[in-house]
């Protein structure tokens, strides 16, 4: 076993020197190894990279508690809008889109004392994040929507796998909803007061 991993060891100093002199007098054909492997190994490692991706087919439909997550839920899963009460557990089903196929849509209970279990659950599944907000009590919710979202951004599993974030600004039929504008500034500035955060997304309102 000894003499095997001599030998290995001697292998692979020999190799290594091989590439060093090679390196210093430009030897083309070592250049062009080193190249060819580089290259090899890169286009493994995207290949790994878009398997992580396409593994994961959730999404996460969050927010604070009556922002309209279930209602949203049900029209794009259902096709229609149904009475709709505080969720106590989340709700689940696949929703068909032609080039990506078959992604399961999670609606995530609001409540405070839930929502992070039921995160926890199925971060990891994340391939995008649609954050509800009511823009009706927007303003009076700011710290909480602000502080729920930080969260969401902040955790670790999400910042790694960094899937897309729409921001939904929902309830817009009523009068006195606050537009995406304004809502995408205010929570901006909201967002750079929270220790240890500065807001440097490429923000975009349709
Ligand atoms: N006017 C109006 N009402 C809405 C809209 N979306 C949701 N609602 C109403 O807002 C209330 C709360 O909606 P839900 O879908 O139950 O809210 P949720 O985010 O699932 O709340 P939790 O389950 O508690 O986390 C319901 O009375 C909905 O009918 C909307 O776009 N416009
Ligand atoms: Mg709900």
């Amino acid at each position: 076993k000894l003499l095997i991993m001599a030998a290995a060891t001697d292998g692979i100093g020999n190799l290594v020197h091989k590439v060093k002199l090679g390196l210093q007098t430009k030897d083309p054909q070592i250049l062009g190894i080193l190249v060819a492997v580089i290259v090899v190994i890169a286009s493994i490692l995207l290949l790994i990279l878009r398997r992580r991706k396409n593994l994961r087919r959730g999404i996460l439909i969050m927010g604070l508690c009556d922002s309209g997550k279930t209602l949203l839920f049900s029209n794009l899963l259902h096709n229609k809008s149904v009475q709709t009460y505080t969720s106590i557990k989340d709700n689940s089903g696949y929703l068909s889109i032609s080039s990506k196929g078959n992604l399961r849509v999670l609606d995530i209970p609001g409540h405070e004392r839930l929502r992070a279990k039921f995160f926890d659950q199925f971060k990891s599944a994340a391939r995008a994040v649609v954050f509800v907000i009511d823009s009706v009590t927007f303003q009076k919710e700011i710290r909480d929507v602000a502080d729920f979202l930080y969260n969401i951004l902040t955790d670790p599993v999400v910042s790694f796998n960094c899937p897309p974030l729409l921001i939904l600004c929902n309830k817009q039929d009523q009068a006195m909803a606050k537009g995406a504008v304004f809502i995408q500034s205010q929570l901006q500035k909201e967002l750079n007061t929270l220790p240890f955060y500065t807001c440097q997304t490429n923000c975009r309102v349709p």
